[in-house]
């Protein structure tokens, strides 16, 4: 028996969390995997402290990875690099991780294939820029909302709405610009090419849980499923896919919801 299928995987799952796109990825690369689940502090919203037992930043998603005959699992941390480490182990001889080396290319600077380098890009990218700028927008929402004392709300209003316009806005729009064009020049639907890859699985999930916020970012020349026409159909056609619904189908049975709102 292969050691991948003798290892023992677990999720630390943390609800309305990251570890949803995880537990898809998963999924989709056939992993057995066994799950822990915590839940948030209603107040706060915070992972509760014993997260921090098993990686000392204490979020989620982390995985541990137990190897036949190892006496102490590996613990991974970061969305990117349990991406990494599952598609390497898991997904090599799948569509779900690209080809890494052009014919007789082997080992060379340079010989990676460009549907590889995307999907290594792709799963740096999506931590790296996209979510950075997405959770300011969540909490910079916050700041306006109405966990903020009704008195004080209009003027933190003010200040949110600024940085949403001189900051926020313009790097949203510079980032759909550019996943529009990777799509037109990824040679397929997906961003690395004809398949679906686990750098899709990672951004996906970030794109769909924050689709509907973009709107409340400022005011838009049109609709920004109009003016990023394949972000859009990219969206769409990942939410209907068989994998993530079965896999948002698993979240709701732990979780009693899916997505990330809170
Ligand atoms: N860059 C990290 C971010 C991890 C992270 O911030 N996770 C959030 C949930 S999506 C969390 O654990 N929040 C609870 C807290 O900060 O206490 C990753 O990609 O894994």
């Amino acid at each position: 028996m292969a050691a991948t299928e003798q290892a023992k995987v677990k999720l630390y799952w943390l609800e309305k969390s990251r570890a949803q796109g995880i537990l898809w990825l998963l999924e989709e690369l056939k992993v057995d995997y066994e799950l822990e689940l915590f839940h948030r502090n209603k107040q706060t919203m915070l992972a509760p402290p014993e997260l921090k037992k098993i990686h000392p930043l204490g979020k989620s998603p982390v995985i541990s990875v137990t190897a036949p005959g190892a006496d102490k699992p590996i613990v991974i941390a970061e969305t990117g690099a349990i991406a990494q480490y599952l598609s390497e182990h898991w997904g090599q001889n799948s569509t779900l991780v690209p080809k890494r080396w052009k014919e007789g290319q082997e080992g060379r600077v340079g010989g990676e294939t460009e549907a590889w380098m995307r999907w290594m890009y792709f799963l740096h990218y999506n931590e790296g820029s996209l979510m950075t700028l997405l959770m300011m927008v969540l909490v910079l929402s916050t700041i306006k909302g109405p966990r903020v004392p009704f008195l004080i709300r209009p003027v933190t209003s003010v200040v949110v709405n600024q940085v949403f316009n001189s900051f926020i806005m313009p790097n949203l729009k510079t980032h759909l610009a550019f996943l529009e064009e990777q799509l037109a020049t990824s040679g397929g639907d997906f961003l690395c090419g004809k398949d679906l890859t686990t750098a899709d699985i990672v951004v996906s999930f970030a794109l769909i849980n924050y689709q509907s916020r973009f709107e409340e970012v400022g005011t838009w020349a049109e609709k920004p499923e109009k003016l990023y026409p394949k972000v859009w159909a990219y969206i769409n056609m990942i939410d209907a896919h068989p994998g993530y619904k079965k896999s948002a189908e698993k979240i709701k049975e732990i979780d009693a919801s899916y997505g990330i709102k809170w």
